[in-house]
């Protein structure tokens, strides 16, 4: 027998316990194992039964991921699961932890299934660009009907045991201990004289036809808008179609077909590379060297739009907060606005009254900064001014108890330049939260130049607690995640003013995944925020860096965007989207004529092409600067901060798709027209002239 597969025997069933830590993944020695150990108690008179078990923390989680894109190896999860399914003897699943994709396959291949009452199953493949394809969409459209199917495999989300036990996917919940239970089970069907029961060859799932058909027109109807793009999710709707249609090894096949269609799709590259690179991101040196400090009790400097959002997403993680204000006005809003925040989840039905309670339970405000004297971590969001948050640490290193963590959020700040004006600058990070902080999942950790290492892991132990993926940043100007938005914001200002209108480039940006474009960014934002950070590097900008003026025009109209009813499109009354404003393009047109440009067409696919060169390009700077510790960091910022549409993987994941040599070649012939802007980074320049790829700097980090 395979070591990841054990062979046992209790009484008269044969229990077959996988092993493959962390997740117990279905790799080759699993496969192998499963079906060795069928056949093997199938070979054994003695057997009356089989028992499919995981070691450890959990069932099989899965295929293994990391086989995808290699050749395939024999024995194929479809057949293991058919080979289980097909056992003359009763077999028994027994599920814990996670059950999900080719492990909840699994078990449908088993005739019974009993999952612990803390179990979750699911069918994930669609967030990995794939689809179910070990006869998941089959086998459980058979059994718990075309809804259950799609909510489970186009949704992507585990479900509790207790609702798969509802569904008719789970037979039975073990109370106590899982083994014990399901030897229980196991022996009850040997004495009832239970046969085995295909899940192929059931038919629950199929009884209401008016109901799967009615699933499968909604299902089409939402993915319309949100899968837009996307190939796995439909596909799994035409596999659950054919479940409804077909003979289960037609439909099996036919399953078959659209998995290796989905595998060879860039989206389950640029999927898988997400999945692996948000794991990634948690690996520091920092944290591999030290254990984080204390967590029990935080405080958060201000009360505005971001210290009330941090406040939340705390509150929501069950760590109690302080928050301190100037005086009893300013808490009061302060506090106001962090009610608002859950009295809106209560208005959409997101969140109870006792919910809410539970959360504002702990929390507590103060207007002196004595409170702060036995906080573990203070966590300043004042206003966005160097002088202003210098002034607030100064306070902050009077009170703060040794030890305690002090950290600046800030989007652009140099965190070393506040760290330094107190006198344990080796507690101090930067906290770069994203607008609304108790939604986006980014949070960029600053290292200043001298940090304690337990100071930083500190941070990385944060976010895990606030369920945020953290990015670690070197203390730069717009660490990763603004300054690469600044360097394609630009290449949009210039386009736009060359002649693409503002509104053909979000078209494009859109059309490419994104959830909206970059000039509906500035509205949303409010094109004040960039505008002031414009002016505040004004003295500062290399005189060799075109300058567009159009959006300060804007701006010098009071037109901000959305807040002000006008901005790059306007806002009829009460209109969430806006359209194109007329005003914009006058002062395009009058800045065109000022500066002797003559305006040219763009199609979509140059707009797309010079924005991800920009974005590329200077991502391959932050990486060469040591900004960003590996390109997958970058990717993750762009993905979780800046709406970059997962699939596509990320900008340095889909610069390797196109190909690193393409690019420079793009930036090249760009260079000609602005060669200051579009110089090529030299790492850029280097790997290509060496033939490496960023995922080989992934590889290496
Ligand atoms: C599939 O099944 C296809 C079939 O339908 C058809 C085939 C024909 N493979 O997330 P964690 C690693 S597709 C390989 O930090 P958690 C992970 O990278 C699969 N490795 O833990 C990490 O490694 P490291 C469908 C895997 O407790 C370590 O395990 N299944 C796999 O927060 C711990 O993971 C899925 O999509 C895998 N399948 O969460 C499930 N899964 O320590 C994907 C995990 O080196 N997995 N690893 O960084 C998950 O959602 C979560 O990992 C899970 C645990 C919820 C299981």
């Amino acid at each position: 027998m395979s070591q990841a597969v054990s062979y046992d025997l209790n009484g008269a069933i044969a229990v077959l316990t996988i092993s493959n830590p962390p997740v117990n993944a279905l790799g080759l020695a699993v496969r192998q194992g499963l079906v060795a150990g069928i056949e093997k108690a199938e070979a054994d008179a003695a057997v009356k039964a089989v028992l499919i078990i995981g070691e450890g923390r959990t069932f099989p989680a899965g295929a293994d991921i990391r086989e995808f894109g290699k050749p395939p190896v024999d024995p194929y999860l479809p057949e293991v699961v058919l080979r289980i399914e097909a056992c003359n003897k009763p077999v028994v699943a027994a599920l814990h932890g996670t059950a999900l994709g080719g492990g909840l396959e699994v078990a449908l291949g088993a005739h019974y299934r009993i999952a612990d009452k803390a179990g979750r199953i699911g069918l994930p493949e669609v967030n990995l660009g794939i689809l179910p394809g070990a006869g998941g969409t089959q086998r459980t459209t058979r059994i718990a009907g075309a809804k259950a199917t799609l909510d489970l495999a186009t949704g992507g989300k585990p479900i509790g045991a207790d609702n798969a036990h509802a569904l008719g996917i789970i037979d039975r919940i073990a109370e106590g201990d899982l083994k014990e239970a399901a030897l229980a089970y196991a022996n009850e069907l040997i004495a009832t004289g239970t046969a085995s029961r295909p899940s192929g060859e059931r038919r629950e799932g199929l009884a209401d036809e008016a109901a799967n058909l009615a699933a499968i027109e909604d299902t089409k109807t939402t993915l319309a808008k949100r899968a837009r793009g996307q190939f796995a999710p439909f596909r799994i709707v035409e596999c659950v179609e054919a479940a409804l249609t077909l003979p289960i090894n037609e439909g099996l096949a036919f399953e078959r077909e659209q998995f290796l269609k989905c595998m060879e799709t860039p989206q389950r590259q640029g999927l898988i590379h997400a999945f692996f690179a948000e794991r990634t991101c948690t690996k520091v040196p920092e944290a591999s060297r030290a254990e984080p400090r204390p967590l029990n009790q935080i405080a958060v400097i201000g009360g505005g739009t971001m210290g009330a959002g941090i406040t939340v997403a705390a509150l929501n993680a069950g760590l109690p907060v302080v928050m301190v204000e100037r005086d009893a006005e300013s808490i009061a809003r302060g506090q106001a606005n962090v009610e608002k925040v859950y009295d809106g989840m209560v208005k959409k039905g997101r969140l109870d009254e006792a919910g809410k309670a539970k959360r504002m339970a702990l929390f507590a405000s103060a207007t002196d900064y004595a409170a702060l004297s036995d906080v573990d971590l203070i966590i300043e969001a004042v206003f966005e001014n160097l002088e202003v948050k210098q002034d607030v640490f100064r306070q902050l290193d009077q009170v703060a108890k040794p030890g305690a963590v002090l950290a600046t959020n800030t989007s652009y700040l140099d965190v070393d330049a506040i760290a330094n004006v107190t006198k344990r600058p080796q507690d101090v990070i930067g906290l770069h939260f994203f607008s609304p902080a108790n939604i986006m999942k980014l949070l960029e950790i600053v290292v200043p130049a001298n940090p304690a290492d337990d100071a930083v892991a500190t941070g990385f132990a944060l976010a895990k607690t606030l369920k945020k993926t953290p990015v670690r940043a070197a203390n730069a100007d717009g660490f990763i995640g603004n300054r690469i938005y600044k360097a394609y914001g630009l290449c949009a200002t210039y386009m736009m003013e060359d002649g693409a209108s503002p509104y053909e480039i979000d078209k494009a940006i859109y059309d490419f995944g994104y959830p909206i474009g970059i000039f509906q960014v500035h509205d949303l934002a409010g094109m004040d925020i960039s505008w002031a950070n414009r002016k505040r590097l004004a003295a500062t900008r290399n005189p060799l860096e075109r300058y567009s003026a159009v959006q300060d025009k804007i701006c010098e109209a009071g037109h901000f965007g959305q807040k002000t009813g006008r901005g790059m499109y306007v806002y009829p009354e009460g209109a969430r989207k806006g359209e194109p404003n007329p005003d914009v393009l006058k002062v395009i047109a009058e800045e065109q004529a000022r500066l002797g440009i003559t305006p040219r067409d763009f199609t979509a696919e140059e707009i797309m092409r010079r924005y991800m060169a920009a974005m590329v390009n200077e991502g391959a700077k932050v990486l060469q600067e040591n900004v960003a510790l590996r390109p997958s960091d970058i990717d993750v910022v762009a993905l979780y901060g800046y709406g970059f549409p997962r699939y596509r993987g990320g900008p340095m994941k889909y610069a390797d798709m196109y190909g690193l040599e393409n690019l420079l070649a793009d930036l090249r012939a760009f260079e000609a027209e602005d060669a200051y802007f579009w110089k090529p980074a030299q790492l850029l320049v280097d790997l290509v002239e060496n033939g490496r790829s960023f995922e080989d700097l992934n590889k290496e980090s």
